[in-house]
C-alpha cells in the first residue's frame, strides 16, 4: 500500500454539480446507474487532464459522456478506479456498474445486515457503490432512486422524498432529493422491512421536523430514549451554538453489523444497533448514556461535518473533535458535569495517552497515512476534543460562541481545514493562536513539571513549570505548546485562596516556554497548589505531591474533577510501592492513611453518590500500563488485586451500610440521581464481592435474581461472574442467557462479562464463546464482546506468561482481515505496543505481531498498523 501525504494536497480537476443515482437492489448483483453533471475545476488549473474515479470492487457495465457510449477502448480501468479522457470543461457522465451486498463482509460501501440493505459510505465506501471523485471536496447535489422488490417496504436515502410508485414489473421505487450539496461520504441508503417510531420536533424558528426511527420489529419498544435524546439534542444546539435542524425529515435506522458506532448520513443517520436502541430492562445506565451522548453527536454533525465538512481526511479532527466537544459538553449539561468530565478523562489518560506513546502516535492532524481508515483514533476524537476544549478555555465561553458563530457563516457548505477553524476562533476574538496551533501538528502527551518555592519574609509564591514532550515516530524534537494550566491555591483551612486583588481564587496560566516562573503575591503561607483543574489540558502533570497533601486535596479541593484526581495519585503512588515491595519479593501492605481516606469517601453524605463511586476505584490495571515506564504486567495484576482486596476487607462494614442505604425499589429512570445511587450501590457490591465472603456473594445472588433493571441485573452478574464459585456463576449465566437470548444487545453484554472476567474469562473460555451459536465471525459487536473484551479488557488472561494470550488474538487477527480488514486493524492493536514490556513477555508479543506479519498477504488497514508497529 501507498503513503498519503497531506502536503501533496491538490485541488480535485472536475467538480460534481449534480449527482443522480438508480440503484437496483438485488442481493448479489445489485444495478448502479450513476449519471453525473461534471464541470472542469476553475481552480485547478489550464487543459483538460483525463477524468480520474475512484472505483473500488466494482463491475463495470457501460460508460456513456452527454449520451453517447464511450467504447471500452476510449477509457481505462484502473486498479482502483477508472480513467476517462475528456475533450470538453462541461458534460454528463453515465455510468453503470454491478455490486455484490450480500458477499459484502467489510461493511464498507453497500451491504447486506440481517436482509436489510445499508450503506457506509465514511471515509472511502462510496467507491465501493460506484465509480466517483471520491474525497470529501467534491460537493453535489444527489438524487437518488432506489428499486425494490415488495419485502423492502421501507427505501430511504439523504433528503426529502419527492416521488414513490410501482414498476411496470411490479417492483417499488421511492426517490429522494437532498438539497444540501454534500461529499460521497454523507451518502446514505436504506431498504428493508422496518418499523418506525414518528415524533416532530419545531425548530427555535417555528418549523416543524418529522423525526424518524427505523429498527427491525422486534425493536421497536428500545427506540424512546433514542428519542427524547435527539430532541434534547437539537434543542441543545439550539440553545449553545444557534444552529436549526435544515430538512424537513431526520431519519435514524438502527444496524446489527456496523463497523463503528454510528454514521452522520445528512438526514438519515445510521447507527449500530448498540448505539441506539435500549430499554430499562435490557439496557445499562451507561449504555443509556452513551445513547445520548452519540444521538447528540451525529445530530451535532449535521452543522460541525456536514454543512461545513472536511477538505481533506487529515482534517478529520474539524469535524470530529469538534463534535466530540459539541457531544460531551452536550452530556455534562444533561448529567453531572464533573462526572462525565472524570469519566472523560480517565478513557483518555488510559487509551489516548497509550496511543500517543506507542508506535502509531500520530498528531491530531496527521501528516500521512496509508488507510485513513487507521485514523479514526483517540488522537483524533479525543485528544482533538481536548484541544477544541482548550481554545473555550482561552476565549470563554462567549467568545468561543462568537467564533464558532463566524466559522459557521464563513465555511457554510464548504469544505474547509483545521486552520480554518482556528482562524475563524481567532478573527472573531481578535487575538492570536499562533503557537497554540502546535497541538494539531505535534504528537506525543506533554508533560509539565512543576515545582514551587514560598518566601516567608515576602509573601511570595514561585511555582515554576517545565514543559517536555517525549519524542514520537518521525517527531523526535518538540517545540513547547501553548498550553493552559488551571489552577487554585489552598490555604491550611482547605480554601481556595484569592489570587488577585478582585477576589479571584482560579487562574489559567498561560504556559507557553520551556521553562517559565508565575508569581503570587501576599500570601501569609505556603500554600498548596490544585494543578490543573477540571484537565484544563491533556499533559500530564508531576509534582511531588505527599499523601498527606493528596489527603488534604482529597477532602478539601473545591474543584471535584481535583478531588477525584487526588484519590487517583494516592492510589497509584501505592499501588506503584505494592508493585516494586512485590519484584523485591517483601511482603505487601495497604498504608493505613489509603484506608481511611477511602473509608472517609465512602461515609461522606455530601458529595454526589457517582463521584463517590468514581473516587472508590482503583485505576484500572490498563491505566497503571500506560503509566509505567516499562510494563510489569505481573506485578501490576498482583498489586491492584492485592490493593482491591485489602480495601474490600477493611471496609466491608462501611460498604455494606452504604450499599443498604442506597437500595430502593423505585421504578427505573435513566436521571443522574437515579445513574448515581445505581453507579455507587454496585461499586460497593462489586468490592463486597471481592471479599469472596458467603454474605457478599449472597447479596449479588439475590440482587441478580430480583433486580428490575438492566444495570442492577449485570453488575450482580458481572460480581458472579469475577467472584463466585464456578458452579454458581454458571448457572447465573445460563439463567441469564435463556432469559435474553432473543435480545441481540443482552446477548453481546452476556459475552462481554464473560470474555473480560480475570476468572471466567480464561482463553479457553473464551474459544468456548466463539463456538456459541450466538457468535458471529462477521459482526463486529460480538466480535469487540468476545475477542476484544478479552484482548483490551482482560489485562489478567490476556498477559498469560506463555504468550498464549497473544497469539489467540494474532489468530483471530489473520482470520478476521479476510473478511473486514477495519476490524482486524483496531484488533490487533492490544499486540502492537510490545516495546514497553519488561523481558519475555514483550518478545512473546512481539513474536505474535511478527506472526500476523508473515502469515501473508494483509489488507492495507492491517498492514499499516502491523509494519508501523514492527518498526
Ligand atoms: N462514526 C463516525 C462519527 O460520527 C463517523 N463520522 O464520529
Ligand atoms: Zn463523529
Amino acid at each position: 500500500p501507498s503513503t498519503v501525504y497531506l502536503k501533496d494536497y491538490r485541488v480535485p480537476e472536475y467538480l460534481v454539480d449534480s449527482t443522480r443515482l438508480h440503484f437496483e437492489l438485488q442481493p448479489k448483483a445489485t444495478l448502479v446507474k450513476s449519471q453525473l453533471k461534471i464541470r472542469r475545476n476553475p481552480a485547478a488549473g489550464e487543459g483538460l487532464p483525463p477524468l480520474v474515479l475512484d472505483g473500488v470492487e466494482l463491475e463495470l457495465l457501460s460508460v456513456s459522456i452527454d449520451g453517447k457510449l464511450v467504447p471500452a477502448s476510449r477509457y481505462q480501468e484502473l486498479p482502483q478506479g477508472l480513467s476517462i479522457p475528456v475533450d470538453a470543461p462541461e458534460f454528463e457522465l453515465e455510468i453503470h456498474n454491478r455490486i455484490n451486498p450480500e458477499d459484502n463482509t467489510s461493511l464498507e460501501g453497500l451491504y447486506l445486515s440481517n436482509g436489510m440493505y445499508c450503506t457506509q459510505c465514511e471515509a472511502e465506501g462510496f467507491r465501493k457503490i460506484t465509480y466517483y471523485p471520491d474525497r470529501p471536496d467534491v460537493m453535489s447535489r444527489f438524487t437518488t432512486t432506489i428499486v425494490a422488490p415488495r419485502q423492502y417496504p421501507v427505501l430511504l436515502s439523504n433528503g426529502n422524498e419527492t416521488a414513490r410508485g410501482t414498476t411496470e414489473d411490479g417492483r417499488q421505487f421511492v426517490t429522494w432529493e437532498d438539497p444540501f450539496a454534500k461529499p460521497s461520504y454523507l451518502f446514505a441508503l436504506v431498504a428493508g422491512d422496518l418499523q418506525q417510531v414518528e415524533d416532530s420536533y419545531t425548530t427555535a424558528s417555528g418549523r416543524e421536523v418529522k423525526l424518524q426511527i427505523f429498527t427491525e420489529a422486534k425493536n421497536i419498544g428500545k427506540c424512546d430514549h433514542a428519542m427524547r435524546s435527539l430532541k434534547k439534542a437539537m434543542r441543545w444546539d439550539e440553545e449553545v451554538y444557534g444552529r436549526e435542524y435544515d430538512l424537513d425529515i431526520f431519519m435514524v435506522v438502527a444496524v446489527d453489523h456496523f463497523n463503528m458506532g454510528a454514521m452522520e448520513n445528512k438526514g438519515l443517520n445510521i447507527f449500530n444497533s448498540a448505539c441506539v436502541l435500549a430499554s430499562p430492562e435490557t439496557a445499562t445506565d451507561s449504555t443509556f448514556q452513551r445513547i445520548e451522548s452519540i444521538v447528540g453527536h451525529e445530530y451535532f454533525h449535521n452543522w460541525s461535518g456536514n454543512r461545513v465538512t472536511c477538505r481533506d481526511w487529515f482534517q478529520l479532527s474539524l469535524k470530529e473533535g469538534f463534535t466530540v466537544f459539541r457531544d460531551a459538553e452536550f452530556s455534562a449539561d444533561m448529567n453531572s458535569r464533573a462526572v462525565k468530565r472524570i469519566e472523560d478523562v480517565s478513557m483518555l489518560r488510559t487509551t489516548q495517552f497509550a496511543e500517543d506513546g506507542g508506535p502509531m502516535a500520530h498528531p491530531v492532524r496527521p501528516d500521512s497515512y496509508m488507510e485513513i481508515s487507521n485514523f479514526y483514533t483517540l488522537t483524533v476524537y479525543e485528544k482533538g476534543a481536548e484541544v477544541v476544549r482548550m481554545i473555550h478555555t482561552l476565549l470563554g465561553a462567549e467568545g468561543f460562541r462568537k467564533g464558532s458563530d463566524l466559522y459557521f457563516e464563513r465555511h457554510d457548505g464548504c469544505a474547509v481545514t483545521c486552520e480554518d477553524f482556528i482562524k475563524a476562533m481567532e478573527d472573531a476574538n481578535g487575538v492570536g493562536l499562533t503557537q497554540f496551533r502546535r497541538w494539531y501538528s505535534q504528537a506525543g502527551t506533554p508533560v509539565l513539571d512543576v515545582t514551587d518555592a514560598y518566601d516567608e519574609a515576602t509573601g511570595n509564591y514561585a511555582l515554576t513549570v517545565k514543559q517536555s514532550c517525549p519524542p514520537t515516530p518521525g517527531q523526535e524534537q518538540k517545540l513547547p505548546f501553548h498550553i493552559p494550566l488551571a489552577l487554585g491555591l489552598l490555604g491550611a483551612e482547605g480554601t481556595d485562596l484569592p489570587l488577585d486583588s478582585a477576589g479571584n481564587t482560579q487562574v489559567v496560566l498561560q504556559v507557553t516556554e520551556q521553562e517559565q516562573t508565575f508569581n503570587f503575591t501576599g500570601l501569609q503561607e505556603k500554600p498548596l497548589p490544585s494543578l490543573l483543574r477540571d484537565f484544563s489540558a491533556p499533559v500530564k502533570v508531576r509534582y511531588g505531591y505527599t499523601t498527606e497533601q493528596l489527603l488534604f486535596l482529597m477532602r478539601n479541593d473545591s474543584d471535584a474533577f481535583n478531588r477525584w484526581d487526588a484519590s487517583q495519585r494516592l492510589a497509584f503512588m501505592a499501588l506503584e510501592q505494592l508493585q516494586s515491595d512485590y519484584r523485591q519479593g517483601k511482603s505487601l501492605y495497604l498504608p493505613e492513611a489509603l484506608v481511611a481516606a477511602y473509608r472517609s469517601v465512602l461515609q461522606n453524605r455530601d458529595l454526589d453518590p457517582a463521584l463517590i463511586a468514581e473516587m472508590l476505584a482503583l485505576p484500572s490495571e490498563q491505566t497503571l500500563a500506560e503509566q509505567s515506564e516499562q510494563i510489569d504486567a505481573e506485578a501490576i495484576i498482583v498489586a491492584r488485586k492485592f490493593a482491591r482486596g485489602a480495601l474490600a476487607k477493611a471496609l466491608k462494614d462501611d460498604l455494606l451500610v452504604c450499599y443498604r442505604g442506597l437500595h430502593s425499589d423505585k421504578p427505573y429512570s435513566p436521571d443522574a440521581a437515579e445513574i448515581a445511587a445505581r453507579s455507587l450501590k454496585n461499586t460497593c457490591l462489586t468490592y463486597l464481592c471481592v471479599t469472596e465472603d458467603t454474605d457478599a456473594l449472597e447479596l449479588a445472588q439475590q440482587q441478580f435474581h430480583r433486580a428490575s433493571n438492566m444495570t442492577d441485573s449485570a453488575a450482580a452478574l458481572g460480581a458472579l461472574v469475577n467472584f463466585a464459585e464456578a458452579a454458581d456463576t454458571e448457572a447465573a449465566l445460563a439463567q441469564f442467557y435463556q432469559r435474553w437470548r432473543q435480545d441481540t444487545q443482552v446477548v453481546e453484554l452476556w459475552f462481554g462479562l464473560q470474555s473480560t472476567s480475570a476468572r471466567w474469562g480464561t482463553l479457553e473460555k473464551v474459544r468456548e464463546l466463539m463456538q456459541h451459536p450466538a457468535f458471529e465471525q462477521k459482526n463486529p459487536n460480538k466480535v469487540r464482546a468476545v475477542i476484544g473484551g478479552f484482548a483490551n479488557r482482560n489485562f489478567t488472561q490476556f498477559h498469560r506468561a506463555d504468550g498464549s494470550g497473544f497469539e489467540f488474538v494474532a489468530e483471530q487477527v489473520i482470520a478476521l482481515d479476510k473478511l473486514n480488514p477495519q476490524i482486524a486493524a483496531r484488533l490487533v492493536i492490544p499486540i502492537t505496543r510490545w516495546k514497553k514490556y519488561r523481558g519475555e513477555l514483550g518478545e512473546k508479543m512481539q513474536g505474535a505481531l511478527q506472526a500476523v506479519m508473515d502469515s501473508g498477504k494483509l489488507s492495507a488497514d492491517l498492514y499499516e498498523v502491523v509494519s508501523k508497529s514492527l518498526a
